[in-house]
C-alpha cells in the first residue's frame, strides 16, 4: 500500500483508521473521503480531503487517478438501524458505491478493503460459535448488503483480479466517533450516559448478547488483513473476527465497577432489538486467526477502562 483513499473517514472506523494510516503510511500518502459530515483538523492532519458521494463514479475515478491511489478503505454506508428506515438509500449506497469502488479498483488496478458485519448472518445462522461459512439469510437489508457486498467482493477477484479483503465487524466501541445508526450504538452511548447523568437508558434488552470490539483492535484488524501475505488466505472477505461478546446488563455491571452510583433502565426499541435477535452471539474467528494472525488485545475489562479513562479527558470531567 503506498497511496491509499479511504471513504466515509469521517465516521466511526474512518475517524481513527484515517490517523493509524497516517502514522504508518506517512500523511501525504493519504487520501481522505467524506460526504455528510465535515472533517475534524486532527482527522485532515494534512492529508488531502474530498467531499464527494460514492455513488458519483466520476468524480471517485479523477481522485483515484489524480492522486495514484492503489489501495481504498472503503467505509461509507449506512449502518443496520437507519438502513432500516430508509431501505432504498441504504441499498443505493451501500451497493452502488461499493460497486463504483470495485469498478475503480478494476481499472486503476487498487487493493479494496469492505467491512462487512454481523449483520450479513440472520436468524438461522447458528447464534454460537458462528462458522466462517455458514447460512447467510439476512433479513435486513444492511444484512443483505453486506452479504452482497461480500459476494460481490469476492467476484471481483475471481473475474478480475481485484485484490479484495475484508471482516465481519462485530459491534465496535469507541471514545473519538461516535457511531450513527447503529444497532450495536448502545455500547457507545452508555459511556457518555454513565459519565454524565450516572443513568442509561438502553434500546436493546438487558440479556442482548452480541459479539463486539475495541476500536484498536478494529483498526489493527483492517491493517493486518491488508498487509497479509497472500499465499495464506483461504478466504479473503467476510472474516469472523471478535474480541467479546456481552449484554447490556453486563456492560452495565463492569461499567458499576468504576461508577458504583451509574444505574441502567430499558425502553426496547422493536426495529432494533429485531435486527439484534436475528444477530449472532458469538462467532468463531479461528479463519481469521489462522490465516493471518488476528489476536485482539482488549477483553470487556480493560475496554471499559480505558473507554472511562479516555472519555474522562474528552469531555473535561477531571
Ligand atoms: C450496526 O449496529 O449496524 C453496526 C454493525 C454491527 O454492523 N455496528
Amino acid at each position: 500500500m503506498k497511496k491509499i483513499l479511504i471513504t466515509g473517514a469521517t465516521g466511526q472506523i474512518g475517524s481513527e483508521l484515517t490517523l493509524a494510516l497516517r502514522n504508518k503510511y506517512g500523511t501525504e500518502n493519504i487520501i481522505i473521503a467524506g460526504h455528510k459530515k465535515s472533517p475534524s483538523n486532527e482527522l485532515v492532519g494534512g492529508s488531502f480531503y474530498c467531499n464527494f458521494d460514492v455513488r458519483n463514479a466520476k468524480v471517485l475515478n479523477k481522485i483515484i487517478e489524480t492522486h495514484q491511489v492503489d489501495s481504498i478503505f472503503h467505509l461509507a454506508s449506512l449502518l443496520s438501524a437507519v438502513a432500516e428506515h430508509k431501505p432504498q438509500l441504504a441499498w443505493d449506497i451501500n451497493m452502488n458505491g461499493l460497486l463504483n469502488i470495485l469498478e475503480a479498483a478494476r481499472q486503476f488496478n487498487c487493493s479494496v478493503f469492505f467491512p462487512s458485519s454481523i449483520g450479513a448472518f440472520g436468524s438461522d445462522t447458528p447464534a454460537e460459535n458462528t462458522p466462517q461459512d455458514t447460512i447467510q439469510h439476512p433479513n435486513t437489508i444492511y444484512g443483505i448488503s453486506k452479504v452482497s457486498g461480500e459476494l460481490l467482493c469476492n467476484y471481483y477477484h475471481q473475474r478480475y483480479g481485484v485484490n479484495t479483503r475484508g471482516l465481519r465487524y462485530p459491534g465496535l466501541v469507541s471514545y473519538k466517533t461516535l457511531a450513527g445508526g447503529g444497532t450495536t450504538d448502545y455500547a457507545v452511548d452508555i459511556f457518555y450516559a454513565a459519565l454524565s447523568e450516572q443513568h442509561y437508558l438502553c434500546f436493546l434488552k438487558e440479556d442482548t448478547r452480541l459479539d463486539m470490539m475495541y476500536m484498536p483492535d478494529a483498526v489493527n484488524a483492517a491493517i493486518n488483513l491488508m498487509e497479509a501475505d497472500d499465499a495464506r488466505l483461504l478466504h479473503r472477505n467476510g472474516f469472523n473476527v471478535t474480541a467479546m461478546s456481552f449484554s447490556p446488563q453486563m456492560l452495565a455491571a463492569e461499567i458499576k465497577k468504576h461508577i458504583p452510583d451509574f444505574t441502567i433502565d430499558y425502553d426496547v426499541d422493536p426495529v432494533r432489538q429485531a435486527i439484534a435477535d436475528s444477530w449472532p452471539r458469538h462467532m468463531d474467528d479461528r479463519a481469521a486467526r489462522e490465516e493471518w494472525g488476528w489476536r485482539p488485545e482488549f477483553g470487556l475489562e480493560m475496554m471499559v477502562k480505558d473507554m472511562l479513562a479516555k472519555l474522562v479527558v474528552k469531555l473535561h470531567l477531571f
